[in-house]
């Protein structure tokens, strides 16, 4: 049971545990209702301490003995832990304790997923498993004994040795608590090895349940090759004998990190040409490689607490993205991580749950493992190494391993290594850590005498957790067209530092077109009138050629909502242009295709003070893209046919930009022929990709019934497909059935709603479907309210992050958010809420 009045923790109250631990043992004996858990610890008391007080985290802990020194001690016990008085000089600590796998439905701790037991300990989840002190600035090298049945038995490290039911394992890396792992189960291993850049060889496996042997080739391949891009482009080996992966059906997030042994959820592991979709092999490979360049970015240099979350995750989804740049296509990686961007932190940044990349309290860590944190942390990395160039980043990275390997470190120890490699104050780029919300750029532009002078203002809007936001460090990447598309300026790299801001370029016969934030070099709302039209012609630039083409489509969609004109035929026309480019990647044309979400939308309305009506958002983009349908009719089906992979199956960069442009083409020939080509690509369709793509469309065209019924059939038994066929339903639904499209499908017998996958495809997909969850007579709001309030108390955790579906409630009309704020408050009220729900719920109410 939690407190009643949820604790406040500050990041200003930070202080050093008063002991050190030298070394941890562990005997785990399994078993699923009654698992018991003896840990022996040894305690040096820290002789500079200012804080003696020996305090155990521990929830949901049956204590059966403790002892120090080998006599048995009596602790104080609270909900949260315990206390003793202990030695003055080191001592071991050892206490047994009994634990629940089989009811742990939070997933946090030690659980059961499909028969196997395994972990998952970040944030606050050891201390569920023993009573330690539970906090990431604690590290200690671990041993671990496991005796149960199972024929694979896991833990951190090495292997020392094993028997029939029982293995022991140790781990010569200090770590943090959070990265403990243990994994017990009937499992297959799928077995390869790596030989590092030091010469030495590493046992790689990946475990999966039986049956999905089929889909590991790919993981392995992807683990293989971020092994060797962490040594070719950050200099980084592997350090120990093995690294496993093993694959759980029931996982709360994507996938974690701990120390030689990752835990992923099997969506973010598993892949095979039939079952899944280029799509998910791109996300699969960032995954692993996440998790895999964790090792040194989070776990050999951890954080020393959890406000320092962004030191290991913006840091890490930044060299994830790198690597993806280089093994696929930087300006398609570039774009994609822009639209989810904007797709997902503007929208918090905007709204209640703001919060600075480093925020500086929480009553509930595991509400900011957010697009903040990670995301625009991994946006603020970006700026930084394009203010300081390549070779100082590299220099200071290199500065970085070396000074703090093996420590627990802060925001203030990542930013001195940068202060040191180059020279450069940082304290005013340091506010991209410390001030929440999407900065405004806007520019104007001035031409005479030769000189062009763009003038640049900046405007955070303030908000409850920045009221007085100051200026940034901005890098905004510029370059300079002549009337003709060539370059006369090569990009450089401005530096806005105050509110307001000129610079003039000398020299130019004629009056430039400025090409302004190129490659989205810094996180902003950029405003400028730019001349869209010719850049979407021959930007150099290809993320702001892309961009100009959003942003024409952007301007045209926002008129037909606001004003109900027609499409925009110069945007139609730009864009066929490029389409009939073959010298273009198809991938890169692909996304020319896209056009800005309906929630991006409802947000530059709100942004120019309307009203966002989801129904006529819906509506001026379906119109949009009947009129990409009518603009291109005679291209399409040369378009489509082009892009045909004929060669076998591949999920690389070239195959699935085809299948991609081929697709998108799909979906716009679907509006001509009624579904006739995508029921024959249905027929005929050898992957996941075609197959998926084939039965959208045919729902979409009205003719998805049979398609459904077949694809149900054909893949009842995978229940990663499945996923897909659930959320599918709900998100190519219209509008106004959305909501009962979703419901319906909470009635299915397959649909097991304490499975995260599940829950998230069903209702998740209903929160992302912005017409759909807006319906305006509320069905929406109530049933995904409905659900949360019944997995609150099974899953707080994932309850918790869908509750950000209400985030931009404040955006629309009266009747939404009186309609809104219904639901929130059935929520608040809901007895013994958990503190996950209670802080996201309050938080989104004060708005
Ligand atoms: N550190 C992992 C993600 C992760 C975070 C929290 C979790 O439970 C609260 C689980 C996983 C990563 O960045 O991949
Ligand atoms: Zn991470």
């Amino acid at each position: 049971m939690r407190d009643a009045a949820p604790q406040t923790i500050y990041l200003a109250d930070y202080t050093p545990f008063g002991f050190d631990v030298d070394e941890v043992h562990l005997t785990f004996d399994l078993a699923p209702s009654a698992t018991h858990v003896r840990a022996r610890i040894r305690f040096s008391p820290k002789p500079d301490a200012t804080d003696r007080t020996f305090f155990l985290h521990g929830e949901d802990l049956t204590l059966l003995s403790a002892r120090i020194d080998g006599e048995t001690v009596k602790p104080k016990i609270t909900p949260e832990g315990l206390t003793c008085d202990v030695p003055s000089i080191p001592f071991t600590w050892e206490s047994h304790v009994q634990i629940d796998p089989a009811a742990n439905t939070a997933l946090e701790g030690l659980y059961q997923s499909g028969g196997m037991f395994c972990t998952q300990c970040e944030a606050q989840g050891f201390r569920k498993i023993t009573y330690y002190p539970d906090r990431p600035d604690v590290m200690s090298t671990f041993t671990v004994r496991i005796n149960g049945p199972h024929p694979v038995l896991l833990s951190n490290g090495n292997l020392v040795s094993s028997g029939d039911g029982w293995a022991e394992w140790h781990d010569p890396w200090r770590k943090p608590a959070y990265l403990f792992a243990l994994v017990a189960g009937d499992l297959i291993a799928h077995r390869d090895t790596f030989t590092t850049m030091e010469g030495r060889k590493v046992d790689l496996a990946l475990y999966v349940r039986p049956g999905d042997e089929g889909k590991c080739a790919f993981g392995m391949q992807a683990l293989k090759d971020s092994m060797k891009w962490d040594e070719e482009v950050y200099g980084r080996a592997y350090d120990l004998e093995v690294f496993n992966i093993v694959a759980v059906d029931d996982f709360n997030m994507g996938a974690m990190e701990n120390k030689g042994l990752n835990i992923f959820n099997a969506s973010a592991v598993l892949a095979s040409p039939e079952t899944s979709t280029d799509m998910n092999f791109e996300r699969i490979e960032a995954i692993i490689a996440h998790e895999y360049f964790h090792n040194w970015t989070g776990n050999r240099i951890t954080c020393r607490d959890w406000f320092q979350l962004c030191l290991k995750e913006g840091l890490t989804v930044y060299r994830d993205s790198q690597f993806t740049s280089d093994m696929r296509s930087a300006p398609v990686k570039r774009i994609n991580d822009v639209i989810d961007l904007r797709g997902r932190q503007f929208p918090e940044d905007q709204g209640p749950l703001a919060h600075p990349v480093r925020p500086e309290s929480f009553q509930e860590i595991n509400n900011f493992y957010t697009a903040t944190v990670y995301e625009k942390g991994a946006e603020v990395i970006g700026m930084l190494r394009t203010l300081v160039g390549p070779a100082a980043y590299k220099r200071a990275l290199d500065m970085y391993f070396d000074r703090h390997d093996g420590q627990a470190c802060t925001i203030e120890d990542w930013l001195q290594v940068f202060e040191d490699a180059t020279g450069r104050d940082l304290s005013q780029f340091k506010r991209w850590y410390s001030q929440a919300g999407t900065p405004h750029l806007s520019v104007s532009e001035d031409y005479k005498n030769a000189t062009y002078t763009l003038t640049f203002t900046q405007h955070t809007p303030p908000s409850a957790a920045s009221p007085d936001p100051q200026p940034l460090v901005i890098p905004v990447a510029v370059g300079l067209l002549d009337a003709d598309g060539n370059e006369v300026m090569d990009t450089q790299i401005l530096e806005l530092t105050e509110a307001k801001q000129s610079f003039a370029f000398a020299g130019h016969s004629a009056k430039p077109t400025a090409s302004i934030l190129r490659n989205f070099s810094a996180p902003v709302v950029l405003e400028f009138a730019a001349d869209h039209a010719a850049l979407l012609a021959h930007d150099t630039d290809p993320f702001n050629r892309w961009e100009s083409g959003r942003a024409l489509a952007l301007a045209s969609l926002l008129a037909s909502i606001t004003k109900g004109t027609a499409p925009d035929a110069d945007y139609l026309q730009g864009i066929a242009t490029v389409l009939r480019d073959d010298s273009l990647d198809p991938a890169y044309r692909a996304l020319m295709l896209g056009l800005p979400g309906q929630s991006e939308l409802a947000a530059a309305l709100h942004r120019k003070g309307d009203t966002p009506d989801p129904q006529a958002t819906y509506e001026a983009v379906e119109a949009m893209k009947e009129a990409l349908a009518q603009t291109l009719k005679d291209d399409l089906p040369g378009l489509y046919a082009d892009n045909q992979v004929t060669a076998p199956y591949a999920p690389d960069a070239a195959q699935s930009g085809m299948r991609a442009l081929g697709n998108a083409a799909l979906s716009l020939l679907t509006r001509l022929d009624g579904g006739d080509t995508a029921q024959a690509q249905y027929g005929s369709a050898t992957n996941m990709t075609q197959q998926l793509a084939a039965l959208a469309n045919l729902i979409r065209a009205g003719r998805g019934d049979a398609a459904l019924a077949d694809f149900e059939a054909q893949w009842k038994d995978d229940r990663l497909v499945m996923d897909k066929w659930f959320a599918l339903q709900v998100s190519e639904a219209k509008p106004d059935d959305a909501a009962d499209t979703a419901k319906a499908l909470t009635r299915h017998r397959d649909f097991n709603w304490k499975n995260p996958n599940r829950f998230r495809a069903t209702l998740g997909a209903l929160a992302q479907h912005h017409a759909g969850f807006h319906a305006a007579d509320g069905s929406g709001y109530a049933l995904l309210a409905d659900w949360l309030i019944k997995l609150d108390p099974v899953n707080p955790q994932t309850t918790a992050r869908m509750c950000s579906a209400f985030q931009t409630w404040r955006r629309y009309d009266q009747i939404r958010q009186s309609l809104m704020a219904k639901e929130l408050d059935r929520i608040a009220s809901t007895p013994n809420l958990s503190r996950d729900t209670t802080e996201m719920i309050t938080r989104i109410r004060n708005a």
